[in-house]
Protein backbone atom coordinates (compact mmCIF):
# COMPACT_ATOMS: atom_id res chain seq x y z
CA UNK A 1 0.00 0.00 0.00
CA UNK A 2 1.31 3.79 -0.60
CA UNK A 3 1.31 6.13 1.56
CA UNK A 4 0.65 9.48 1.37
CA UNK A 5 2.10 12.87 2.38
CA UNK A 6 -0.38 15.00 2.25
CA UNK A 7 1.74 18.77 1.85
CA UNK A 8 4.79 16.94 -0.11
CA UNK A 9 2.22 15.67 -2.66
CA UNK A 10 0.40 18.88 -2.62
CA UNK A 11 3.57 20.80 -3.49
CA UNK A 12 4.85 18.13 -5.36
CA UNK A 13 2.02 17.76 -7.89
CA UNK A 14 3.02 21.64 -9.11
CA UNK A 15 6.19 20.33 -10.86
CA UNK A 16 4.83 16.54 -11.74
CA UNK A 17 6.50 15.70 -15.11
CA UNK A 18 8.44 18.67 -15.25
CA UNK A 19 11.50 17.76 -13.50
CA UNK A 20 14.09 19.37 -16.28
CA UNK A 21 12.04 22.70 -15.96
CA UNK A 22 14.02 25.36 -13.50
CA UNK A 23 12.83 26.30 -10.03
CA UNK A 24 15.19 28.60 -8.99
CA UNK A 25 17.75 31.08 -10.30
CA UNK A 26 20.64 31.81 -7.97
CA UNK A 27 22.55 35.16 -8.04
CA UNK A 28 25.86 33.55 -9.01
CA UNK A 29 24.28 32.22 -11.97
CA UNK A 30 23.61 28.51 -11.23
CA UNK A 31 20.10 27.75 -11.94
CA UNK A 32 18.31 24.69 -9.66
CA UNK A 33 15.95 22.15 -11.66
CA UNK A 34 12.62 20.89 -10.11
CA UNK A 35 14.48 17.37 -10.48
CA UNK A 36 17.62 18.80 -8.29
CA UNK A 37 15.72 20.27 -5.82
CA UNK A 38 13.49 17.25 -5.30
CA UNK A 39 16.06 15.12 -5.30
CA UNK A 40 18.41 17.29 -3.15
CA UNK A 41 15.45 17.11 -0.47
CA UNK A 42 14.96 13.10 -0.71
CA UNK A 43 18.89 13.36 0.14
CA UNK A 44 18.25 15.68 3.18
CA UNK A 45 15.31 13.50 3.98
CA UNK A 46 17.72 10.32 3.44
CA UNK A 47 20.17 11.80 6.16
CA UNK A 48 17.41 12.88 9.17
CA UNK A 49 16.23 9.54 9.00
CA UNK A 50 19.41 8.14 9.13
CA UNK A 51 20.10 10.14 12.63
CA UNK A 52 16.94 8.89 14.05
CA UNK A 53 13.97 11.15 13.55
CA UNK A 54 10.80 10.39 14.16
CA UNK A 55 7.86 11.63 13.07
CA UNK A 56 6.29 14.13 14.94
CA UNK A 57 10.12 15.26 16.08
CA UNK A 58 10.96 19.18 15.72
CA UNK A 59 13.92 20.11 13.38
CA UNK A 60 15.24 23.38 14.48
CA UNK A 61 16.45 25.26 11.89
CA UNK A 62 18.51 28.98 12.17
CA UNK A 63 20.32 29.43 9.52
CA UNK A 64 21.43 32.30 6.69
CA UNK A 65 19.16 32.30 3.18
CA UNK A 66 19.81 29.33 1.03
CA UNK A 67 18.17 26.86 -1.44
CA UNK A 68 20.06 23.98 0.57
CA UNK A 69 17.45 25.61 3.71
CA UNK A 70 15.17 25.63 1.20
CA UNK A 71 15.32 21.66 0.38
CA UNK A 72 15.59 21.21 4.10
CA UNK A 73 12.53 22.63 4.79
CA UNK A 74 10.78 19.53 2.36
CA UNK A 75 13.17 17.14 3.97
CA UNK A 76 11.73 17.77 7.11
CA UNK A 77 8.29 17.23 5.62
CA UNK A 78 8.97 14.23 3.45
CA UNK A 79 10.41 12.69 6.81
CA UNK A 80 7.30 13.42 8.47
CA UNK A 81 9.42 15.99 10.80
CA UNK A 82 8.14 19.28 12.09
CA UNK A 83 10.13 21.81 10.64
CA UNK A 84 10.60 24.83 13.21
CA UNK A 85 13.05 27.99 11.12
CA UNK A 86 14.71 30.69 13.73
CA UNK A 87 15.52 33.94 12.81
CA UNK A 88 19.45 33.84 12.54
CA UNK A 89 19.37 37.54 13.87
CA UNK A 90 18.40 35.73 17.08
CA UNK A 91 20.79 35.76 19.68
CA UNK A 92 22.54 33.68 22.30
CA UNK A 93 20.28 34.95 24.76
CA UNK A 94 17.36 34.51 22.89
CA UNK A 95 17.97 31.35 21.50
CA UNK A 96 17.21 28.73 24.59
CA UNK A 97 14.09 29.87 25.00
CA UNK A 98 12.96 28.12 21.61
CA UNK A 99 15.15 25.34 21.82
CA UNK A 100 13.59 24.72 25.28
CA UNK A 101 10.35 25.32 24.47
CA UNK A 102 10.29 22.77 21.51
CA UNK A 103 12.52 20.52 22.66
CA UNK A 104 13.91 19.90 19.02
CA UNK A 105 15.28 16.87 18.04
CA UNK A 106 17.27 18.51 15.48
CA UNK A 107 19.49 21.81 15.67
CA UNK A 108 20.85 22.74 11.75
CA UNK A 109 23.10 25.69 12.75
CA UNK A 110 25.40 27.89 11.21
CA UNK A 111 29.20 26.32 11.91
CA UNK A 112 30.12 29.99 13.72
CA UNK A 113 26.86 29.98 16.50
CA UNK A 114 27.51 25.74 16.89
CA UNK A 115 29.99 25.86 20.10
CA UNK A 116 27.59 28.65 21.23
CA UNK A 117 24.32 26.90 20.83
CA UNK A 118 25.38 23.55 22.33
CA UNK A 119 24.76 23.50 25.99
CA UNK A 120 21.19 25.09 25.42
CA UNK A 121 20.88 22.29 22.45
CA UNK A 122 21.61 19.65 25.15
CA UNK A 123 19.37 21.38 27.61
CA UNK A 124 16.49 20.64 25.77
CA UNK A 125 17.55 17.46 24.33
CA UNK A 126 18.25 18.46 21.08
CA UNK A 127 19.85 14.54 19.79
CA UNK A 128 21.47 15.89 16.65
CA UNK A 129 22.83 18.56 16.03
CA UNK A 130 24.50 19.19 12.46
CA UNK A 131 25.54 22.56 10.70
CA UNK A 132 25.08 24.38 7.26
CA UNK A 133 26.49 27.06 5.73
CA UNK A 134 24.51 29.63 2.97
CA UNK A 135 27.03 28.22 0.53
CA UNK A 136 25.34 24.81 1.27
CA UNK A 137 28.76 23.35 3.56
CA UNK A 138 29.15 21.95 6.60
CA UNK A 139 28.49 18.79 8.67
CA UNK A 140 24.80 18.44 6.97
CA UNK A 141 26.50 18.43 3.82
CA UNK A 142 29.14 15.75 4.69
CA UNK A 143 26.17 13.82 5.76
CA UNK A 144 24.81 13.52 3.32
CA UNK A 145 28.16 12.85 0.98
CA UNK A 146 28.90 10.23 3.18
CA UNK A 147 25.56 8.52 2.80
CA UNK A 148 24.69 5.72 -0.20
CA UNK A 149 22.16 7.64 -2.39
CA UNK A 150 19.04 5.31 -2.96
CA UNK A 151 14.94 6.83 -2.97
CA UNK A 152 13.13 8.00 -0.43
CA UNK A 153 9.83 7.20 0.29
CA UNK A 154 8.02 9.67 2.18
CA UNK A 155 6.40 8.71 5.44
CA UNK A 156 2.79 9.05 5.52
CA UNK A 157 1.39 12.49 6.83
CA UNK A 158 -2.37 13.42 7.12
CA UNK A 159 -4.34 16.90 6.78
CA UNK A 160 -4.24 17.04 10.30
CA UNK A 161 -0.11 16.38 11.09
CA UNK A 162 1.98 18.93 11.66
CA UNK A 163 4.09 20.53 9.15
CA UNK A 164 5.75 23.82 10.35
CA UNK A 165 5.95 25.38 13.75
CA UNK A 166 6.27 29.37 13.67
CA UNK A 167 7.29 31.36 16.80
CA UNK A 168 5.52 34.31 17.14
CA UNK A 169 6.14 36.75 20.14
CA UNK A 170 3.46 36.87 23.11
CA UNK A 171 2.80 39.93 24.64
CA UNK A 172 3.20 38.41 27.74
CA UNK A 173 7.20 38.28 26.71
CA UNK A 174 6.89 34.54 25.80
CA UNK A 175 6.69 33.18 22.70
CA UNK A 176 4.46 30.75 21.36
CA UNK A 177 5.03 28.05 19.00
CA UNK A 178 1.80 28.05 16.06
CA UNK A 179 1.37 25.06 15.13
CA UNK A 180 0.63 24.81 11.26
CA UNK A 181 -0.92 21.87 9.86
CA UNK A 182 -0.17 19.96 6.44
CA UNK A 183 -3.84 20.85 5.72
CA UNK A 184 -3.22 24.58 6.92
CA UNK A 185 -0.01 25.05 4.34
CA UNK A 186 -1.57 23.38 1.46
CA UNK A 187 -5.50 24.93 1.11
CA UNK A 188 -3.35 28.34 1.70
CA UNK A 189 -0.87 27.49 -1.20
CA UNK A 190 -3.80 26.20 -3.98
CA UNK A 191 -6.38 29.58 -2.70
CA UNK A 192 -3.28 31.57 -3.27
CA UNK A 193 -1.66 30.24 -6.90
CA UNK A 194 -5.53 30.36 -7.94
CA UNK A 195 -6.04 33.27 -6.33
CA UNK A 196 -3.26 35.07 -8.11
CA UNK A 197 -3.40 33.25 -11.16
CA UNK A 198 0.00 31.76 -10.62
CA UNK A 199 1.43 29.01 -13.35
CA UNK A 200 4.29 27.17 -14.51
CA UNK A 201 5.59 30.25 -17.03
CA UNK A 202 5.84 32.79 -13.70
CA UNK A 203 8.98 33.91 -12.01
CA UNK A 204 8.82 35.21 -8.54
CA UNK A 205 11.63 38.07 -7.18
CA UNK A 206 12.29 36.09 -4.32
CA UNK A 207 13.98 38.71 -1.43
CA UNK A 208 12.58 37.78 1.63
CA UNK A 209 13.39 36.00 4.65
CA UNK A 210 12.48 32.14 4.61
CA UNK A 211 12.30 32.02 8.24
CA UNK A 212 8.66 33.53 8.47
CA UNK A 213 5.02 32.74 6.64
CA UNK A 214 5.70 35.38 3.70
CA UNK A 215 9.12 33.93 2.48
CA UNK A 216 8.50 30.92 3.33
CA UNK A 217 4.98 29.66 3.40
CA UNK A 218 3.27 31.81 0.58
CA UNK A 219 6.32 32.81 -1.73
CA UNK A 220 7.66 29.69 -1.55
CA UNK A 221 4.87 27.17 -1.39
CA UNK A 222 2.70 29.34 -4.02
CA UNK A 223 5.70 28.95 -6.60
CA UNK A 224 6.18 25.01 -6.02
CA UNK A 225 2.40 24.28 -5.71
CA UNK A 226 2.13 26.49 -9.32
CA UNK A 227 5.06 24.87 -11.01
CA UNK A 228 6.59 28.23 -11.23
CA UNK A 229 10.44 29.23 -10.39
CA UNK A 230 12.28 31.65 -8.40
CA UNK A 231 14.86 34.35 -9.03
CA UNK A 232 16.49 33.43 -5.30
CA UNK A 233 17.77 36.10 -3.64
CA UNK A 234 19.54 36.17 -0.28
CA UNK A 235 17.78 39.79 0.96
CA UNK A 236 16.58 42.81 -0.06
CA UNK A 237 18.91 44.66 -2.20
CA UNK A 238 16.90 47.49 -4.69
CA UNK A 239 19.81 47.01 -7.17
CA UNK A 240 19.66 43.67 -7.42
CA UNK A 241 15.72 43.70 -7.31
CA UNK A 242 15.41 46.22 -10.19
CA UNK A 243 17.61 43.58 -12.40
CA UNK A 244 15.43 40.80 -11.59
CA UNK A 245 12.63 42.89 -13.31
CA UNK A 246 13.51 42.56 -16.67
CA UNK A 247 13.34 38.30 -16.47
CA UNK A 248 10.46 38.06 -13.55
CA UNK A 249 6.78 38.09 -13.45
CA UNK A 250 5.93 38.66 -9.85
CA UNK A 251 7.53 40.39 -6.98
CA UNK A 252 6.07 39.70 -3.21
CA UNK A 253 7.44 42.08 -0.70
CA UNK A 254 6.65 44.06 2.57
CA UNK A 255 6.10 48.17 2.14
CA UNK A 256 9.71 48.71 2.53
CA UNK A 257 10.54 46.63 -0.75
CA UNK A 258 7.74 49.29 -2.48
CA UNK A 259 9.21 52.73 -0.26
CA UNK A 260 13.05 51.72 -0.85
CA UNK A 261 12.37 50.75 -4.87
CA UNK A 262 10.19 53.96 -5.31
CA UNK A 263 13.51 56.12 -4.18
CA UNK A 264 15.14 54.07 -6.28
CA UNK A 265 16.56 56.22 -10.08
CA UNK A 266 15.99 52.65 -11.46
CA UNK A 267 12.53 52.29 -11.36
CA UNK A 268 11.49 53.19 -14.88
CA UNK A 269 8.13 52.13 -16.73
CA UNK A 270 10.47 50.00 -18.89
CA UNK A 271 12.12 47.77 -16.35
CA UNK A 272 8.88 46.62 -14.98
CA UNK A 273 7.54 46.40 -18.75
CA UNK A 274 7.34 41.65 -18.03
CA UNK A 275 6.12 42.40 -15.02
CA UNK A 276 2.33 40.79 -14.15
CA UNK A 277 1.49 41.27 -10.62
CA UNK A 278 3.22 43.29 -7.55
CA UNK A 279 1.86 41.56 -3.88
CA UNK A 280 2.40 43.52 -0.65
CA UNK A 281 1.96 42.40 3.01
CA UNK A 282 3.02 41.62 6.45
CA UNK A 283 2.52 45.44 7.51
CA UNK A 284 0.63 48.58 6.08
CA UNK A 285 1.11 49.46 2.69
CA UNK A 286 -0.17 53.61 2.85
CA UNK A 287 -2.15 54.57 0.38
CA UNK A 288 0.37 57.09 -0.43
CA UNK A 289 3.01 54.54 -1.39
CA UNK A 290 0.33 52.60 -3.65
CA UNK A 291 -0.88 55.92 -5.97
CA UNK A 292 3.38 56.64 -6.58
CA UNK A 293 3.80 52.39 -7.05
CA UNK A 294 0.99 52.98 -9.79
CA UNK A 295 2.29 56.62 -11.05
CA UNK A 296 6.03 55.34 -11.65
CA UNK A 297 5.06 51.48 -13.35
CA UNK A 298 1.78 51.98 -14.26
CA UNK A 299 1.02 48.89 -11.66
CA UNK A 300 -1.02 48.41 -9.04
CA UNK A 301 -0.13 46.61 -5.94
CA UNK A 302 -2.15 43.90 -4.56
CA UNK A 303 -1.84 44.12 -0.96
CA UNK A 304 -3.40 41.23 0.95
CA UNK A 305 -3.26 40.19 4.76
CA UNK A 306 -2.43 37.12 6.98
CA UNK A 307 -1.05 36.40 9.73
CA UNK A 308 1.74 33.35 11.32
CA UNK A 309 -1.21 31.54 12.85
CA UNK A 310 -3.76 31.62 9.74
CA UNK A 311 -1.77 32.48 6.78
CA UNK A 312 -3.01 34.21 4.77
CA UNK A 313 -6.62 35.74 5.31
CA UNK A 314 -7.68 38.14 2.48
CA UNK A 315 -6.41 39.60 -0.74
CA UNK A 316 -7.26 42.40 -2.97
CA UNK A 317 -8.46 40.82 -6.07
CA UNK A 318 -6.17 39.73 -9.02
CA UNK A 319 -9.05 40.92 -11.60
CA UNK A 320 -11.16 43.85 -10.54
CA UNK A 321 -10.64 46.80 -8.40
CA UNK A 322 -7.43 46.12 -5.98
CA UNK A 323 -8.41 49.23 -3.73
CA UNK A 324 -5.55 51.13 -1.80
CA UNK A 325 -5.70 51.63 2.09
CA UNK A 326 -7.88 48.04 1.98
CA UNK A 327 -6.84 44.49 2.11
CA UNK A 328 -9.48 43.16 -0.25
CA UNK A 329 -11.73 39.77 0.74
CA UNK A 330 -11.48 37.20 2.25
CA UNK A 331 -9.90 34.17 0.76
CA UNK A 332 -11.76 31.60 -1.21
CA UNK A 333 -12.81 29.15 1.80
CA UNK A 334 -11.72 31.39 4.46
CA UNK A 335 -14.30 33.56 6.41
CA UNK A 336 -13.80 36.80 8.34
CA UNK A 337 -15.94 38.38 10.80
CA UNK A 338 -15.70 41.75 12.26
CA UNK A 339 -17.55 41.79 15.81
CA UNK A 340 -17.92 43.72 18.81
CA UNK A 341 -15.24 43.13 21.53
CA UNK A 342 -17.83 43.47 24.12
CA UNK A 343 -20.37 41.19 22.87
CA UNK A 344 -18.69 39.14 19.93
CA UNK A 345 -21.76 40.41 17.97
CA UNK A 346 -21.36 40.54 14.30
CA UNK A 347 -21.14 45.05 13.55
CA UNK A 348 -22.68 46.21 10.31
CA UNK A 349 -20.94 46.64 7.62
CA UNK A 350 -18.55 50.32 7.50
CA UNK A 351 -18.47 49.78 11.78
CA UNK A 352 -14.73 49.02 13.60
CA UNK A 353 -14.48 45.86 15.49
CA UNK A 354 -12.39 43.32 16.01
CA UNK A 355 -11.18 40.82 13.04
CA UNK A 356 -11.85 36.63 13.54
CA UNK A 357 -11.23 33.98 10.94
CA UNK A 358 -12.21 30.51 10.36
CA UNK A 359 -11.11 28.17 7.71
CA UNK A 360 -8.54 25.27 6.39
CA UNK A 361 -5.99 27.68 6.71
CA UNK A 362 -6.36 28.59 10.65
CA UNK A 363 -3.64 27.13 12.79
CA UNK A 364 -3.46 23.50 15.14
CA UNK A 365 -3.18 26.05 18.65
CA UNK A 366 0.37 26.82 20.13
CA UNK A 367 2.89 24.70 20.81
CA UNK A 368 2.13 22.87 24.43
CA UNK A 369 -0.06 26.39 25.43
CA UNK A 370 -3.82 24.61 25.42
CA UNK A 371 -5.06 27.49 27.62
CA UNK A 372 -3.44 30.30 25.89
CA UNK A 373 -5.32 28.32 22.61
CA UNK A 374 -8.04 28.16 24.32
CA UNK A 375 -8.69 31.97 24.90
CA UNK A 376 -7.55 32.73 21.10
CA UNK A 377 -10.51 30.89 19.35
CA UNK A 378 -14.31 31.48 20.02
CA UNK A 379 -16.34 28.71 21.08
CA UNK A 380 -17.70 28.69 16.92
CA UNK A 381 -14.10 28.04 15.94
CA UNK A 382 -13.37 31.57 14.62
CA UNK A 383 -10.13 32.94 15.61
CA UNK A 384 -9.18 36.04 17.17
CA UNK A 385 -6.58 37.97 15.09
CA UNK A 386 -6.36 40.47 17.56
CA UNK A 387 -6.15 42.87 14.65
CA UNK A 388 -9.27 46.04 14.51
CA UNK A 389 -10.92 46.18 10.95
CA UNK A 390 -13.89 46.66 9.06
CA UNK A 391 -15.51 45.25 6.00
CA UNK A 392 -17.71 47.82 3.85
CA UNK A 393 -20.68 47.75 1.65
CA UNK A 394 -18.57 46.09 -1.02
CA UNK A 395 -16.75 43.39 1.43
CA UNK A 396 -13.32 45.21 1.23
CA UNK A 397 -11.32 44.65 5.31
CA UNK A 398 -9.42 47.61 5.94
CA UNK A 399 -7.38 47.18 9.00
CA UNK A 400 -7.43 49.82 11.20
CA UNK A 401 -5.33 49.28 14.25
CA UNK A 402 -4.44 46.58 16.89
CA UNK A 403 -5.71 45.51 20.08
CA UNK A 404 -2.23 44.12 21.15
CA UNK A 405 0.54 46.23 22.10
CA UNK A 406 2.57 45.17 19.15
CA UNK A 407 4.90 47.35 17.02
CA UNK A 408 5.55 46.11 13.09
CA UNK A 409 9.04 47.21 11.58
CA UNK A 410 9.59 46.36 8.08
CA UNK A 411 7.15 43.50 8.26
CA UNK A 412 9.09 42.26 11.37
CA UNK A 413 7.13 42.08 14.88
CA UNK A 414 8.19 43.54 17.87
CA UNK A 415 6.60 42.71 21.38
CA UNK A 416 7.31 46.46 23.33
CA UNK A 417 7.02 44.50 26.77
CA UNK A 418 10.46 42.29 25.68
CA UNK A 419 12.21 45.14 25.05
CA UNK A 420 11.40 47.08 28.06
CA UNK A 421 11.98 44.14 30.64
CA UNK A 422 15.91 44.18 29.05
CA UNK A 423 16.07 47.85 29.44
CA UNK A 424 14.53 48.07 32.91
CA UNK A 425 17.43 44.94 34.12
CA UNK A 426 19.47 47.74 32.90
CA UNK A 427 21.57 49.99 36.32
CA UNK A 428 19.70 53.34 36.76
CA UNK A 429 16.85 52.71 35.21
CA UNK A 430 13.25 52.87 37.30
CA UNK A 431 11.11 51.92 34.43
CA UNK A 432 10.52 52.47 30.65
CA UNK A 433 8.05 52.54 27.51
CA UNK A 434 8.62 51.08 24.17
CA UNK A 435 6.70 52.41 21.37
CA UNK A 436 6.40 52.11 17.61
CA UNK A 437 6.43 55.71 15.97
CA UNK A 438 6.54 56.25 12.25
CA UNK A 439 9.35 56.06 10.07
CA UNK A 440 9.80 56.37 6.12
CA UNK A 441 11.72 52.98 5.29
CA UNK A 442 10.35 50.89 8.10
CA UNK A 443 6.99 52.02 8.43
CA UNK A 444 7.14 52.17 11.97
CA UNK A 445 10.91 52.48 14.40
CA UNK A 446 11.34 50.88 17.63
CA UNK A 447 11.97 53.73 19.83
CA UNK A 448 11.91 53.85 23.79
CA UNK A 449 11.45 56.19 26.55
CA UNK A 450 13.09 55.58 29.48
CA UNK A 451 13.06 57.27 33.25
CA UNK A 452 16.15 57.19 34.94
CA UNK A 453 16.35 56.52 39.50
CA UNK A 454 17.06 59.73 40.46
CA UNK A 455 20.79 59.20 41.44
CA UNK A 456 21.42 57.72 37.95
CA UNK A 457 23.28 59.73 35.21
CA UNK A 458 22.21 57.86 31.96
CA UNK A 459 22.79 58.88 28.03
CA UNK A 460 21.58 56.67 25.16
CA UNK A 461 24.91 54.51 24.95
CA UNK A 462 24.41 53.41 28.19
CA UNK A 463 21.06 51.95 27.22
CA UNK A 464 21.81 50.96 24.05
CA UNK A 465 25.19 49.21 24.46
CA UNK A 466 23.90 46.27 27.22
CA UNK A 467 20.65 45.60 24.47
CA UNK A 468 23.46 45.05 22.09
CA UNK A 469 23.90 40.97 21.29
CA UNK A 470 20.96 40.36 24.15
CA UNK A 471 18.12 41.49 21.34
CA UNK A 472 18.04 40.88 17.67
CA UNK A 473 19.11 43.61 16.19
CA UNK A 474 15.59 44.58 14.46
CA UNK A 475 14.13 45.03 18.01
CA UNK A 476 16.70 47.32 19.50
CA UNK A 477 15.59 51.12 19.66
CA UNK A 478 16.17 52.89 17.08
CA UNK A 479 16.13 55.73 19.28
CA UNK A 480 16.13 57.09 23.10
CA UNK A 481 14.43 59.59 25.15
CA UNK A 482 14.75 60.50 28.85
CA UNK A 483 11.62 61.60 30.95
CA UNK A 484 11.10 62.61 34.52
CA UNK A 485 7.78 60.58 34.17
CA UNK A 486 6.02 58.61 31.86
CA UNK A 487 2.11 59.59 31.86
CA UNK A 488 -0.68 57.64 32.94
CA UNK A 489 -4.33 57.17 33.40
CA UNK A 490 -6.28 57.00 36.57
CA UNK A 491 -5.60 53.27 36.79
CA UNK A 492 -1.64 53.58 36.53
CA UNK A 493 -2.29 52.18 33.63
CA UNK A 494 1.67 53.86 31.16
CA UNK A 495 -0.38 55.89 27.93
CA UNK A 496 1.28 54.78 25.38
CA UNK A 497 -0.57 56.71 22.93
CA UNK A 498 0.24 60.13 24.70
CA UNK A 499 4.10 58.88 24.02
CA UNK A 500 3.15 58.21 20.19
CA UNK A 501 2.02 61.55 19.79
CA UNK A 502 5.27 63.35 21.59
CA UNK A 503 7.32 61.36 19.53
CA UNK A 504 5.84 61.11 16.40
CA UNK A 505 7.48 63.30 13.84
CA UNK A 506 11.08 61.90 14.84
CA UNK A 507 12.20 60.23 11.93
CA UNK A 508 10.20 62.27 9.39
CA UNK A 509 11.64 65.47 10.33
CA UNK A 510 14.93 63.93 9.68
CA UNK A 511 14.19 63.29 6.17
C1 LIG B 1 16.90 45.44 9.43
N1 LIG B 1 17.01 46.28 10.49
C2 LIG B 1 15.79 46.56 10.94
C3 LIG B 1 14.91 45.83 10.13
N2 LIG B 1 15.61 45.15 9.19
N3 LIG B 1 15.38 47.33 11.94
C4 LIG B 1 14.09 47.39 12.15
N4 LIG B 1 13.17 46.71 11.42
C5 LIG B 1 13.56 45.92 10.39
N5 LIG B 1 12.66 45.24 9.68
C6 LIG B 1 18.20 46.88 11.08
C7 LIG B 1 19.49 46.27 10.61
O1 LIG B 1 19.88 45.27 11.50
C8 LIG B 1 20.40 47.45 10.63
O2 LIG B 1 20.79 47.71 11.95
C9 LIG B 1 19.54 48.62 10.23
O3 LIG B 1 18.21 48.23 10.64
C10 LIG B 1 19.53 48.91 8.77
O4 LIG B 1 19.38 47.69 8.08
P1 LIG B 1 19.19 47.57 6.53
O5 LIG B 1 20.45 47.05 5.93
O6 LIG B 1 18.64 48.84 6.00
O7 LIG B 1 18.08 46.46 6.50
P2 LIG B 1 17.89 45.31 5.48
O8 LIG B 1 18.82 44.22 5.77
O9 LIG B 1 17.89 45.91 4.10
O10 LIG B 1 16.45 44.79 5.88
C11 LIG B 1 15.29 45.56 5.76
C12 LIG B 1 14.17 44.66 5.24
C13 LIG B 1 14.10 43.43 6.15
C14 LIG B 1 12.87 45.44 5.27
C15 LIG B 1 14.46 44.25 3.81
O11 LIG B 1 13.82 43.84 7.46
C16 LIG B 1 13.13 42.42 5.68
O12 LIG B 1 13.41 41.60 4.80
N6 LIG B 1 11.89 42.45 6.24
C17 LIG B 1 10.87 41.48 5.87
C18 LIG B 1 10.38 40.78 7.09
C19 LIG B 1 9.37 39.71 6.74
O13 LIG B 1 9.56 38.85 5.89
N7 LIG B 1 8.21 39.72 7.40
C20 LIG B 1 7.16 38.80 7.14
C21 LIG B 1 6.66 38.19 8.45
S1 LIG B 1 5.30 37.08 8.12
P3 LIG B 1 22.27 48.11 12.34
O14 LIG B 1 22.15 48.39 13.79
O15 LIG B 1 23.07 46.88 12.00
O16 LIG B 1 22.61 49.31 11.51
C22 LIG B 1 3.93 38.00 8.48
C23 LIG B 1 2.62 37.45 8.02
C24 LIG B 1 2.23 38.09 6.74
O17 LIG B 1 4.02 39.08 8.96
O18 LIG B 1 1.12 38.63 6.62
O19 LIG B 1 3.06 38.06 5.83
P1 LIG C 1 2.87 37.99 12.30
O1 LIG C 1 2.55 37.83 13.71
O2 LIG C 1 4.30 38.26 12.04
O3 LIG C 1 2.34 36.92 11.50
O4 LIG C 1 2.17 39.34 11.84
C1 LIG C 1 0.83 39.37 11.51
C2 LIG C 1 0.30 40.76 11.65
O5 LIG C 1 0.82 41.59 10.61
C3 LIG C 1 -1.19 40.79 11.48
O6 LIG C 1 -1.87 40.41 12.65
C4 LIG C 1 -1.40 42.24 11.09
O7 LIG C 1 -1.42 43.05 12.26
C5 LIG C 1 -0.15 42.56 10.29
N1 LIG C 1 -0.39 42.54 8.84
C6 LIG C 1 -0.18 41.57 7.94
N2 LIG C 1 -0.52 41.96 6.69
C7 LIG C 1 -0.97 43.24 6.82
C8 LIG C 1 -1.47 44.21 5.92
N3 LIG C 1 -1.54 43.98 4.61
N4 LIG C 1 -1.87 45.39 6.41
C9 LIG C 1 -1.80 45.66 7.73
N5 LIG C 1 -1.32 44.80 8.64
C10 LIG C 1 -0.91 43.60 8.19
Amino acid sequence: MTSSNHLYETLRAGSMGRDHEIFARLSDGRQLTYSALWQGAEHLALVLQEFGLSPGDRVAVQVEKSVTALKLYLATLMAGGIFLPLNPGFTDEEMPYFLGDAEPAFLICDPKREADLQLAANASGTRVILSLEANGTGTLADAVAQLPKSRFQPVARVQDDLAVILYTSGTTGRSKGAMLTHGNLASNAITLSKAWQFGPSDVLIHALPIFHTHGLLVATNVTLVSGASLIFQSGFDADDILAAMLRASVLMGVPTFYTRLLDHAGLTPDVVKGMRLFISGSAPLLSETHARWRQATGHVILERYGMTETNMITSNPYTGERRAGTVGFPLEGVECRIVDPATGDAVSPGQVGAIEVRGPNVFKGYWRMPEKTAEEFCPDGFFKTADIGMMDLDGYVSIVGRSKDLIISGGYNVYPKEVEDRIDEIEGVKESAVIGIPHPDFGEAVVAVVVCNSTAVLDADAIRAPLAGRLARYKQPKAFFFATELPRNAMGKVQKSALRTSYSDTFLKRH
